[in-house]
């Protein structure tokens, strides 16, 4: 088919934005939960090429299944209240920065810090918070690599870096936290009987882990089959 180039007066100007001021709060907050889910389909889709990468090159990939979502009005405002945080567009986007909630689920404890450093090594992504609750894990007993990223979505006339947290765990981390997510987690409940289960379970999830990253770690080729690992010290790379 043959190219046409576009000239420079054709489509210029015609998709001008409105003046600020006609804007309305709610049209507002729906732009911003679209440039939100603009986010998570861009992280969708990164995950999906890597995926893909993975299973092209290497015999297994470090990702195993991800979810996403949008954090639900009722838990926006839950999380303003909590923090005493003004109930305005503007606290919302500086206060709650796990609007995008990105999961991604990894077979081995080491494949989480490779996902990590893979994703925040590309341009158009932007490391802004490491919290490491695997080194260091919640009382609770919860653990999980949550990153919180900036991500640039393009629009028609501007660049907007949107911020996405990412929640890497293994399996059997995501098992614990949703088992726990369904019977504790923001219910208020004070059960001694359930706190002594559920730590006494996060613990033997560690083992697991522990032991097959043993066991994947001799097994030769596993570890560095991915081919895209380097020597650097890399941001999301555990403590000693
Ligand atoms: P939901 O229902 O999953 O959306 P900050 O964001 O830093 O201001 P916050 O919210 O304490 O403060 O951040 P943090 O520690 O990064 O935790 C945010 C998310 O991690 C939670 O989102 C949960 O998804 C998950 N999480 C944290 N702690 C626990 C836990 O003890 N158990 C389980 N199952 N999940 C946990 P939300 O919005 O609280 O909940």
């Amino acid at each position: 088919m043959e190219k046409t180039q576009l000239s420079s007066t054709q489509g210029s100007g015609r998709l001008v934005t409105r003046d600020p001021s006609e804007i309305t709060l709610m049209e507002q907050f729906k732009y911003d939960m679209m440039l939100y889910e603009a986010a998570i389909e861009l992280m969708k889709a990164k995950l999906q090429v890597l995926q893909e990468e993975f299973l092209c090159l290497t015999e297994r990939s470090p990702i195993d299944h991800i979810t996403t979502r949008i954090k639900s009005p009722e838990s926006i405002l839950e999380k303003l209240q909590r923090k005493n945080s003004p109930m305005t567009l503007q606290s919302l986007k500086e206060n709650v920065r796990d609007i995008a909630g990105v999961r991604i689920i990894c077979p081995f404890l080491s494949d989480v810090y490779e996902v990590a450093n893979i994703l925040t090594r590309q341009n158009d992504v932007h490391l802004v918070q490491t919290k490491d609750y695997i080194q260091h894990p919640k009382e609770n007993g919860y653990r999980s690599l949550h990153v919180l990223i900036t991500v640039d979505v393009h629009l028609s006339s501007s660049v907007r870096e949107v911020p996405v947290e990412l929640q890497i765990r293994t399996i059997a981390m995501n098992c614990w936290a949703g088992v726990e997510h369904q019977i504790r987690y923001k219910k208020n409940v004070e059960d001694a009987e359930m706190n002594e289960v559920l730590l006494r379970c996060a613990r033997l999830m560690n083992e697991a882990d522990t032991s097959l990253q043993q066991l994947i770690d001799k097994m030769p080729g596993m570890r560095d089959d991915f081919g895209v690992l380097s020597d650097e010290k890399q941001p999301c790379e555990p403590e000693g």
